[in-house]
């Protein structure tokens, strides 16, 4: 049966027990611009203060969001988007917790503000973690959570006073709590012979450095007052003829004349309608494929919606990618054909940008992705930004879509709080990405202390993904993988466990498995294994840490693939595509380096292992057309 009909229920199972959770406003869709729509970017440098007061409550006791913050206290610039926590030489701002403020004024074209039929919208692509947004002094929105967009829409008042530039406040708090996502805890020290007063620290059970700041583009973009508000697609096929199942809403008016067209590649109409849903059928279709598996991977058609009212006309644009995605026993199949996932897990994570959004950076780990022949990756461990989507849609890298649900570890995490706001933030990745032909798969969390669980809730998350959520390496105490579609495995043999045995991989590998697959008859990835390597250090006999050793642990790894992956074994996603930074810790070098390249995107000796490996499973398994520039150095 395919899947991808809007009959079929899919089912997640959350952890915990009630939580209701009311339906989101708005579809936000990303801003693009059309003729209907303009988009302004904000990027550029802020004014920024961190609030170092004892309560971090300053700036709300003193109201710093009604003048310009250069009034009311010293500021210094701020690149936006970026972490801030690098930007500076001060280590207290490179380890603060609590309340950042930005503030940026704003020239707003005269004809937004004179066009009572436009709407204009603020729009944030993510902040980490807890933001409030003031306009001209006035609150606007506030938003729970990183990683994911909000908005506001702030038309009206900005006509209240034409003449005034728009003043843009946007306060940041990084702290995390026990209900947050991913959780964390603060710890004041109180025993004054040992710290200083006021001492606090943020306990934190996930192992990334808790970056903060507005990590993503912040824009103002426009609609007319009557404008499509949310597009949902959904795709399939029967022989040659490609199915788009679409939903089109419209606000600000009862009635409104749609006409939706789809277009290839070259801008033919291949379908039209003129229907709010409806189905499109598309005569020989063009699929998507992932990239490796196809001649022409990652094709994408173009759907124009465009409404009008007597008054108001909107256009919106949307990339559509046709395919189905299914998951058997044993095999996961996209457009019917078994796929193989030889990818990588990855971090939003830099010098000095920290997490922030960088270009440079996103088309350099592209271009290292298909070097390394690997045909997809997990967006551990949280959402990524919505323009790496984008990406993966137009290269076909596929993507396991990952809620930041990680480090849940302490049974007060477990409460109708903690799963209410989880539920709230996969509605909300759910509602951003649905439409990514690339993302084929959502992971509800990583490593949850899934024994600690009552697995009680039901909720419909999105009935044309397999969702999966990651889990260490002990089957006997895990409740979680009875509710998902696949089961990923994250193990870390001859590393945290054994540590230096190399020799134990192929038998605990081969028993974690076994057990698995046993327990539970579902594939299986192993989404997480991996060494830390000092590039540069060497030993031989290989030893912990050096580049020899993360070579022979990957090694020793893939002979257990290459035997688990004829049965039910359907991917392989190594930890980590690059170093990355973490807190400061006994067991970590300035950062995680399990980095296959360094932090700065150069190779270690494992990468040319993984190369050559995923070169061969791509000709194997993925139907790789004999054209493909295929590296025959390998
Ligand atoms: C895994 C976690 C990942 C860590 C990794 C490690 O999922 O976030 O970075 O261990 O310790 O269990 O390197």
């Amino acid at each position: 049966k395919l899947r991808g009909s809007f009959a079929v229920l899919r089912v997640l199972w959350l952890l915990s027990v009630f939580g209701t959770v009311l339906p989101l406003d708005g579809g936000m869709l990303f801003p693009r611009e059309s003729s209907s729509r303009e988009v302004k970017e904000l990027n550029g440098l802020w004014d920024f203060r961190a609030d170092g007061s004892p309560n971090r409550n300053e700036g709300f006791e003193k109201a710093w969001y009604k003048r310009r913050l250069a009034e009311t206290g010293p500021v210094i610039e701020m690149p936006v988007p970026a972490s801030y926590n690098d930007i500076t030489q001060d280590p207290t701002l490179r380890d603060f917790i609590g309340w950042v403020w930005y503030e940026r004024e704003v020239f707003v074209p005269a004809r937004w503000i004179s066009d009572e039929g436009t709407r204009v919208i603020l729009r944030v692509g993510s902040a980490h973690y807890y933001s409030i947004v003031w306009v001209n002094g006035e609150k606007v929105t506030e938003h729970e959570g990183g990683h994911l967009p909000f908005e506001a829409e702030i038309s009206s008042l900005i006509r209240r006073d034409p003449t005034k530039p728009c003043r843009i406040t946007i306060a940041v708090n990084n702290t995390l709590t026990l209900e947050t996502l991913p959780p964390g805890t603060i710890q004041y020290m109180n025993d004054r012979t040992r710290y200083p007063d006021g001492f606090f620290v943020q306990n934190i059970y996930f192992d990334f450095f808790n970056y903060a700041g507005i990590h993503r583009p912040v824009l103002l973009y426009t609609t007319p007052k009557v404008y499509v508000d949310d597009i949902i697609v959904e795709t399939n096929f029967m022989d040659d003829t490609g199915l788009v199942r679409y939903k089109v809403s419209v606000q600000g008016a009862a009635t409104a004349t749609l006409k939706v067209t789809l277009m290839d590649k070259d801008g033919h109409c291949v379908a039209s309608s003129n229907t709010p849903s409806g189905v499109l059928k598309v005569v020989d279709v063009k699929l998507w494929w992932p990239y490796l598996m196809h001649e022409n991977p990652g094709y994408l058609y173009s759907m124009e919606v465009r409404q009008h009212t007597s008054t108001y006309e909107d256009v919106y644009t949307l990339p559509v990618g046709i395919r189905t995605v299914n998951v058997t026993k044993t095999q996961f199949l996209v457009n019917n054909k078994p796929f193989y996932f030889h990818g990588v897990n990855k971090h939003e994570d830099s010098d000095i940008r920290g997490k922030g959004l960088d270009w440079a950076l996103i088309v350099k780990d592209f271009n290292l992705i298909k070097w390394l022949g690997a045909n997809s990756f997990r967006t551990s461990h949280y959402p990524y930004a919505e323009e790496i989507l984008q990406m993966c849609d137009r290269h076909g890298i596929v993507v396991i879509d990952e809620c930041p649900g990680v480090g849940i570890k302490d049974i007060r995490s477990f409460g109708n709080s903690s799963l209410s706001h989880h539920l709230v933030v996969m509605d909300e990745l759910v509602r951003r990405d649905k439409n990514h032909p690339s993302v084929v798969m959502w992971s509800v969390a990583n490593e949850p202390a899934s024994e600690m669980t009552l697995i009680k809730h039901t909720k419909a998350l999105d009935h044309t993904r397999p969702v999966t959520y990651i889990t260490d390496s002990n089957y006997a105490r895990d409740k979680g993988a009875p509710f998902v579609d696949v089961v990923c495995v994250n193990s870390y043999f001859s590393w945290y466990h054994d540590p230096g045995h190399l020799e134990v991989i192929p038998i605990q590998l081969n028993a974690q498995f076994e057990n698995w697959y046993g327990k539970y008859k579902k594939p299986i990835i192993q989404s997480e294994y991996g060494a830390d390597a000092l590039p540069g250090l060497h030993m031989d006999p290989p030893m912990m840490f050096t580049e020899e050793y993360q070579n022979a642990l990957l090694q020793s790894y893939h002979d257990v693939f290459d035997q688990k992956r004829k049965q039910y074994v359907i991917g392989e996603l190594i930890w980590n595509f690059a170093d990355f930074m973490t807190a400061q810790a006994i067991h970590r070098v300035v950062g995680n380096k399990k980095g296959i390249f360094t932090r700065q995107r150069q190779p270690k000796a494992a990468a040319f292992i993984l190369r050559k490996r995923y070169w061969r499973l791509a000709n194997e398994t993925g139907r790789l057309p004999p054209w493909t520039k295929y590296p025959c150095s390998l």
